[in-house]
């Protein structure tokens, strides 16, 4: 050891031994992708960025054996964290949460099998810890330990610049990690484990303290709010038409209501849905709104399991998993229904894993339930066509009736798709993004196509209703220019804007013959009551915001999840009130505001607005408060 005596701060060389190590871990226990060479990179960096971290803090012990025993200590319950990760991640392929720990169930299915998780050179794994041991009780005088007061700024500054560099490269590579939080591998691979778990503790301790504060005070006048502004009292025509079907639910990845009906190139982008929109036994919903936010589609499964608007940062599905509901699953449930999703995607993708089972999903399907090849994959994954293959003899096992939920994965930006895959040309524009968006768009659809075939040929289709709806947008305000020119506009003004947030709505009951064209303003809010009353299942003492899209008394505005709005007359964004039909603005009454004592426009859109403000609120209060849990629901087991 003589080569690093006297040359180095001890610090300097525990963040060197425990990098090596942590980065050894990420390689080649935890299974982590690397999509490409800057992903490499950050993983690279982000062990030697956490461990300077977490060991330069010796420094500010003024006494020699301080810093040699927090450095001592640090190493060992650092790396006990790490093999308790490992663990963990042999049974779950998952890293620890919080909450995990805390729940029973997982704690318990750990316990026993908890030896057989180890191995033997898993003792390997305190090497590093042994050499620092060693070192800083027999040789700590061979290191620099005198730090004067700029040598202790110095080593703090230094470990925030690190933290600072290696944050800014995770945020190149996957934009707003931190405020969406995807998936705990993401995080792992992007900022480190031990950063993780901080960020992890964080989120935690919030969801927790407004829980806490919580005491199920605030229902009343919620339940009053549901009961007065949205419910309606009669049932519509269509409840029970599809009673004890099976209902197959397509969760359309990114796939936006501007490509229905429309052409690129003089080709139909999506023909099988376009022959839907004139199918009798179909109902197309044309102008059915997206709410979700930074969730994507985490929030669109939320919209439609609760009825509950999603939260305006961050996705709940992550932030609040471990809440109670009352979703569309558990109610299913106790009608004798099974729920199940199909999504060959890792499970703990959105925290799916995890919201999945407070949902009340009897079973997820994820990626390891599929053969997953290069030769069947592009982009993000297993293609459409070979999932809805694979996914046929899934659900040949199921027991009926049945939920199950089938969430694509091909049209996800970037939208990648090869030649052979290919039906139809891109578009040409400064857009790669929307050039591409056309052809996987005209994919899914004949993946969808051939799903439906696969139904009918397995003795599937009669006996199920089939509901298509696409999740959120694909294509980003950021293509504007290009979308423009598809649209043949001289630009998109916010008005266009909202109205392109629509995203396609079908409802598809075999034999029905009634099936049309619905123009109402409609949105994601809507599809839990409107396919509980299709079951014909009541639902009285739920709290949601969204109605029977059937019924003659619905609400009569979508919101969205910023606050905008829209109606059968106005379309509100920006602070601007358009007019629905001709897309101007409508003209206002200046007033003066007696608490900001400024000039406010009111217009026939400030109501409304004000209204859709004041639910918003409600329904994030259910949620920071986890107040379903204060609600006693019949036949509810607890
Ligand atoms: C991931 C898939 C896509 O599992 O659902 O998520 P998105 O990025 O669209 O929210
Ligand atoms: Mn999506």
């Amino acid at each position: 050891m003589n080569f690093i005596q006297k040359k180095m701060p001890f610090f300097i060389i525990a963040t060197i031994l425990f990098g090596i190590k942590t980065y050894i871990v990420y390689r080649f226990i935890f299974n982590i992708d690397l999509e490409n060479i800057m992903q490499a990179l950050i993983l690279f960096i982000n062990p030697f960025v956490s461990t300077f971290l977490l060991f330069s803090i010796s420094v500010w012990f003024s006494k020699k054996s301080r810093q040699m025993k927090y450095i001592r200590y640090t190493a060992l319950l650092a790396s006990l964290l790490v093999f308790a990760n490992i663990v963990f991640y042999r049974s779950f392929a998952d890293f620890i949460t919080i909450p995990q720990l805390l729940q029973g169930s997982n704690a318990a299915d750990l316990g026993k099998s908890i030896l057989s998780l180890m191995r033997p050179y898993d003792i390997l794994l305190f090497i590093d810890v042994a050499v620092i041991w060693h070192l800083s009780k027999r040789r700590a005088d061979s290191f620099i330990i005198d730090f004067s007061r700029r040598g202790k700024v110095f080593a703090l500054a230094m470990s925030l610049v690190l933290l600072a560099g290696n944050f800014f490269l995770a945020e190149m590579e996957r934009p707003q990690l931190f405020t969406r939080a995807f998936d705990r591998e993401y995080l792992v691979k992007n900022i480190g484990l031990f950063n993780y778990h901080i960020y992890d503790i964080a989120i935690n301790t919030k969801a927790t303290t407004q829980k806490v504060f919580a005491d199920g005070n605030e229902i009343p006048e919620i339940k009053k709010y549901v009961e007065n502004n949205v419910k309606d009292d009669q049932k519509s025509e269509m409840f029970g038409v599809a009673e004890n079907k099976n209902v197959v639910f397509i969760n359309a990845e990114s796939l936006q209501s501007f490509v229905i009906n429309n052409e690129v190139n003089g080709e139909e982008v999506t023909p099988f849905l376009n022959s839907l929109t004139e199918d009798k036994d179909t109902y197309y919903f044309e102008n059915f709104y997206h709410q979700t936010e930074q969730g994507k589609t985490s929030d669109s499964e939320f919209l439609i399991e609760n009825s509950l608007y999603p939260l305006s940062r961050g996705a709940v599905f992550f932030t609040h998993g471990q809440n109670e509901y009352n979703a569309m699953p558990e109610i299913l449930g106790q009608e004798g229904y099974t729920s199940n999703v199909f999504h060959a995607n890792n499970k703990s993708f959105w925290n799916r894993d995890q919201m999945y089972e407070s949902l009340g999903i009897d079973a997820f399907y994820g990626k390891e339930a599929y053969e997953v090849t290069d030769d069947n994959s592009v982009g993000w994954g297993l293609k459409d066509k070979p999932f809805f293959e694979q996914s046929i003899e899934h659900i040949k096992t199921l027991k009926e009736p049945y939920y199950s939920k089938f969430i694509t994965l091909t049209n996800h930006f970037p939208f990648e798709l090869t030649d052979q895959d290919k039906s139809i040309e891109s578009y040409d524009s400064n857009s790669t993004t929307l050039n591409n968006f056309f052809p996987t768009v005209r994919y899914m659809d004949e993946s969808i196509e051939q799903f439906f075939e696969q139904l009918k040929a397995a003795g599937l289709y009669e006996d199920s209703i089939i509901i298509i709806m696409g999740d959120h947008y694909g294509i980003s305000a950021n293509h504007n220019k290009a979308m423009s020119q598809y649209l043949g506009k001289e630009e998109i003004t916010p008005f266009d804007h909202v109205q392109l947030q629509r995203v396609p709505f079908f409802i598809h009951i075999p034999g029905h013959g009634k099936g049309e064209v619905r123009s109402e303003v409609s949105g994601q809010i809507d599809v839990k009551p409107t396919m509980l009353s299709l079951l014909g299942i009541e639902n009285e003492d739920d709290i949601y915001f969204g109605n029977d899209l059937f019924s003659n008394e619905r609400k009569d505005y979508i919101a969205l999840r910023n606050g905008d709005f829209i109606n059968e007359d106005f379309v509100y964004t920006s602070g601007i009130c358009y007019d629905r039909q001709t897309g101007e603005p409508v003209e206002g009454e200046s007033e003066v505001s007696l608490d900001v004592s400024i000039d406010e426009e009111v217009t026939a859109c400030t109501p409304i607005a004000d209204k859709v403000d004041r639910e918003l609120a409600y329904s994030d209060d259910m949620i920071y408060g986890d107040l379903f849990r204060f609600i006693e629901f019949e036949d509810k087991e607890k």
